[in-house]
């Protein structure tokens, strides 16, 4: 009973986006399915947040190998990604990430432990505003950062109404396909508006976010971003984004940082 109230408890945190970001997810839900490790409960994770191509690796795995082992990937893969995002970070750097992705907020205060001394801007990620946690965290690790309402992107991006340009933009993901990836709503933008600024763009993501399969792109509760709408109002709340690879620089993995032709090749 237990165990079945804990596993209910992290469906819900999931659901919720209590427990939030690709990585976060899939280490929360290989710790479900650990509790109760059915079919059943497999199947309850995998419809709890439908963009997560990790978490269905790491289950398919779960099925087949010990917990211990699986979970270790996670911290391994992050302390690879780390010592990857180092080098290229340079002091004096204005770096850019969106929403809140811990393989991108990791490698950071990583780099500024590692005495980089540079600042970061972010979006705040409406509706739920997961840029926040980015700003907070990243903070508590002494790093300065500016955060902009998403609409202020272009203004990020550029010279502008007194800021600098940012000059690398680290955005995470969720799902890592062929032809590009998926990740927050506005990464799209993000990277278009990067490309026509000439700002590199790098995904930083461990690459069990691999997958061939087709991903499907939630879409969340209305109520997220209007809940007293006037009900012939139509509210739309897609999550999850499209970035196609032409926009991206590299993808930075426990694999090395690479061309996506070249992660392909890896992966
Ligand atoms: C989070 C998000 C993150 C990726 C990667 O979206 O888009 O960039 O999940 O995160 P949400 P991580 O808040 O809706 O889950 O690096 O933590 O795996």
């Amino acid at each position: 009973m237990q165990k079945e109230k804990r596993f209910n408890q992290i469906v819900k945190d999931i659901k919720s986006v209590k427990i939030q970001g690709a990585r976060n997810i899939a280490k929360k839900a290989l710790y479900a399915y650990s509790l109760i490790p059915t079919k059943e409960s497999k199947k309850k994770l995998l419809l709890s947040r439908p963009t997560e191509p990790m978490m269905e690796n790491v289950l398919n795995l779960a099925e087949k190998k010990p917990y211990n082992e699986i979970e270790k990937h996670f911290d391994e893969a992050q302390d690879k990604i780390n010592k990857e995002v180092l080098k290229l970070v340079k002091s004096k750097d204005v770096l850019f990430t969106h929403c809140h992705s811990t393989n991108v907020a990791n490698a950071l205060i990583y780099a500024k432990k590692k005495g980089k001394n540079f600042e970061v801007y972010n979006t705040e990620t409406r509706p739920l505003f997961q840029g926040r946690e980015t700003a907070r965290e990243l903070r508590k690790a002494g790093i300065k950062v500016t955060m902009f309402i998403d609409s202020a992107l272009g203004v990020a991006l550029s010279k502008e109404q007194g800021t600098k340009k940012a000059n690398k933009i680290f955005l995470g993901a969720d799902a890592l396909l062929r032809k590009g990836v998926i990740n927050k709503i506005g990464s799209e933008i993000i990277a278009q508006v990067a490309k026509n600024n000439k700002i590199p763009v790098y995904i930083v993501a461990d690459s069990w976010k691999f997958t061939k399969k087709k991903v499907p792109r939630e879409q969340r509760k209305l109520a997220e971003v209007w809940d007293t709408a006037p009900k012939n109002i139509k509210v739309k709340n897609p999550a999850f984004e499209f970035v196609p690879k032409k926009y991206i620089k590299e993808i930075i993995s426990e694999l090395g940082t690479l061309r996506y032709k070249e992660f392909l090749r890896k992966v």
